[in-house]
């Protein structure tokens, strides 16, 4: 029997459909309701009374269940879907195109062939949800619309916290056809769970800007809106001369009352969120950023209105303002945490007593139980996470919902190294930034992607993961953007990570408030810098009276030698990295990337030569 849209959809959701007069978006629903041939569906037009319909439906359906306070429930995923899944998240690329080896896809036709064979029927006997979404703030330059068709109320219910919504814009498109579109099945489920993790796939088509994910729930693989989105619109702003960025959003307040907007890209787990949050400061966003160049300044929105946050660590010392959200009534999706006996959500690194029993990704959980690797499952997982709306933060930056964005004035790239880079540096110029602070950023693996921990990669801009198009063509966009305005924002590095001998960390986490405000101080010209092989360094004197000023700290000299000692070899060693990588793995390095490299590394040997393997930063004299 032919499957019909009108079947499926009673007279309420067809006419909220049919008000949206858009044919390339009916015939899309269409298509995919008629493939995945679910029972029921329901378009979500922003009402409160459709969100209340998703949220509820999510608990209904034994996705979420209600804990703690009024308005949190936690959601689990199955425990081998904890993370994204880099395997299987793959371009959909016609015949004879790759992006070279770091950047995984699969011929077009036959992806296309297998993910449309996975879908066939997978919805039957379920509800399906569908939304409209707006990235960026509404009716503004940097928007882009979107739709998610999924079968998960917890997905929908999640993007509900995360996105902008997009029914009323969708009435006006500019151009009809012009939006991304997400389809998601979490699958059979078992406990609530996917259980077909072999059918995981995450594939994504640039030609249709389409995106298809099955059997995950994980939020990294499902939420479309999220990081699949994200990749769909790093290739739209190559065709379009923009930027989008894995990036933080933040103003931060210098004296008088003045405030400095920065954008920062870090790995995932590497400090992006609680940096984006510091006390003091202002958030816009935490996690993706478009930036545009507008009446001849770097401007940039956050994509997103909510974050989508690792829970590990977090505590009321170290990130007390995201703590205090966590402990008041409210809307809160946990993942992953440990739920114990008193309904309360637990996880690691939380200050508190470890709980004895309780339920976690593992099913009923006690100290001590190994999975069936007979590995240790600590009491939540790593890459346990919580779904907010950005406004339940105190310290949210008034203008977050404005059209035109904010300017840039500096860009912070920071990854986890143990022993090679000072934990703060500014960057020579725009050209020195974008390759030796972005390009050669790289990182210590962690939980937030399936697969081993504590391995160094190799991931530019913390984009890697993200890039759909080739590596170089994207570092000629980024160092073409800086060049076409005549005051580019200054470049950062900062390691919240760095190590001493003995294995233990030179920093506390909170040293990130005295490094922001030397950034906002140095934007300004109001401090000067040491000059060393790899960039600008900051002086003991300014960082001492900023560690009294910030933290009521006493900042030892000892402790600033020991930070801020050039570490040559290491430096020498991850050039000859980086270089491998460039001339290796990468087709179309632009030669000037060499060229900065082969700069450094001169002048590295050149004090090497003068002053040996580690150099104390008062051994560098030049301002
Ligand atoms: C990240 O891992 O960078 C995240 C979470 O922000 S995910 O949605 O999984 O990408
Ligand atoms: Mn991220």
């Amino acid at each position: 029997m032919e499957i019909n849209l009108k079947d499926k959809m009673d007279e309420k959701n067809l006419k909220k459909l049919v008000s949206l007069r858009n044919n390339h978006f009916e015939k899309f629903i269409e298509k995919y309701v008629i493939l995945c041939n679910p029972d029921r569906v329901f378009l979500c037009d922003d009402s409160p009374e459709d969100v209340q319909y998703i949220r509820e439906k999510a608990i209904v359906n034994g996705e979420e269940r209600k804990i703690g306070l009024e308005g949190q429930t936690v959601h689990f995923d199955n425990y081998y879907d904890q993370g994204r899944d880099v395997k299987n998240t793959l371009y959909l690329l016609p015949e004879g195109v790759n992006f070279g080896p770091h950047i995984e896809a699969t011929e077009r036709e036959k992806g296309l062939k297998e993910i449309h064979e996975i879908l066939k029927n997978i919805m039957k006997g379920r509800e399906v949800y569908i939304r409209l979404f707006c990235l960026g703030p509404v009716n503004s330059p940097f928007s882009i619309s979107a739709v998610q068709i999924t079968d998960s109320a917890y997905v929908a219910h999640s993007e509900d916290l995360l996105y902008r919504g997009g029914y009323e814009q969708f009435k006006n498109l500019k151009n009809p056809a012009d939006f991304f579109k997400f389809v998601h099945s979490e699958g059979e489920l078992e406990n609530s769970v996917s259980k077909n993790l072999d059918k995981r796939r995450i594939y994504m088509d640039l030609i249709d800007n389409t995106v298809y994910s099955t059997n995950t729930q994980y939020g990294g693989n499902t939420i479309g809106l999220k990081k699949l989105a994200m990749r769909l619109a790093i290739n739209k702003a190559s065709k379009e001369d923009w930027l989008t960025e894995h990036m933080l959003v933040m103003g931060v307040n210098g004296p008088d009352k003045r405030k400095t907007y920065f954008t920062g890209a870090f790995p995932s787990a590497c400090g992006k969120t609680s940096t984006a949050m510091l006390p003091g400061e202002n958030i816009i966003g935490d996690d993706i950023a478009y930036l545009r160049i507008i009446d001849g300044e770097i401007r940039t929105v956050n994509v997103e209105k909510g974050i989508f946050g690792i829970i590990k660590d977090v505590n009321p010392i170290d990130d007390p303002l995201i703590w205090e959200v966590l402990n008041t009534p409210g809307e809160v999706i946990f993942s992953n945490v440990l739920i114990d006996k008193n309904n309360i959500p637990r996880w690691q690194g939380d200050g508190r007593e470890m709980p004895s029993a309780g339920i976690n990704h593992s099913g009923e959980w006690f100290p001590g139980k190994k999975d069936k690797e007979g590995k240790a499952i600590p009491l939540s997982h790593s890459n346990a996470r919580y779904t907010l709306s950005i406004d339940r933060l105190g310290n949210l930056d008034q203008v977050y919902n404005d059209p035109r964005g904010v300017p840039v004035s500096g860009i912070i790239y920071g990854g986890r190294d143990s022993d090679t880079s000072v934990p703060l540096q500014q960057s020579f110029d725009w050209e020195h930034g974008i390759i030796t602070k972005g390009a050669m950023l790289e990182s210590e693996t962690t939980s937030a992607t399936i697969g081993a921990e504590g391995v160094r990669k190799f991931n530019l801009m913390s984009n890697i993961e993200f890039l759909s198009y080739t590596i170089g063509e994207y570092i000629k966009n980024n160092l073409n953007f800086g060049k076409r305005v005549k005051n580019p924002p200054l470049i950062f590095s900062v390691n919240y990570f760095l190590k001493n001998k003995d294995g233990n960390y030179l920093n506390t986490m909170e040293d990130k408030r005295v490094w922001i405000k030397w950034m906002e101080l140095r934007v300004r010209g109001d401090v000067k810098a040491i000059k060393t092989p790899g960039g600008y360094i900051p002086e003991y004197k300014d960082l001492k009276e900023l560690f009294k000023e910030v933290l009521h700290k006493d900042y030892k000299e000892e402790e600033y030698i020991e930070q801020f000692t050039i570490r040559v070899p290491q430096l020498l060693t991850k050039l000859d990295r980086m270089e491998k990588i460039y001339k290796l793995d990468v087709s179309d390095t632009p030669d000037i990337l060499f060229q900065v490299l082969e700069e450094e590394r001169e002048r590295l040997k050149a004090v090497q030569r003068e002053k040996g393997d580690y150099i104390s930063p008062v051994e560098f004299k030049e301002r």
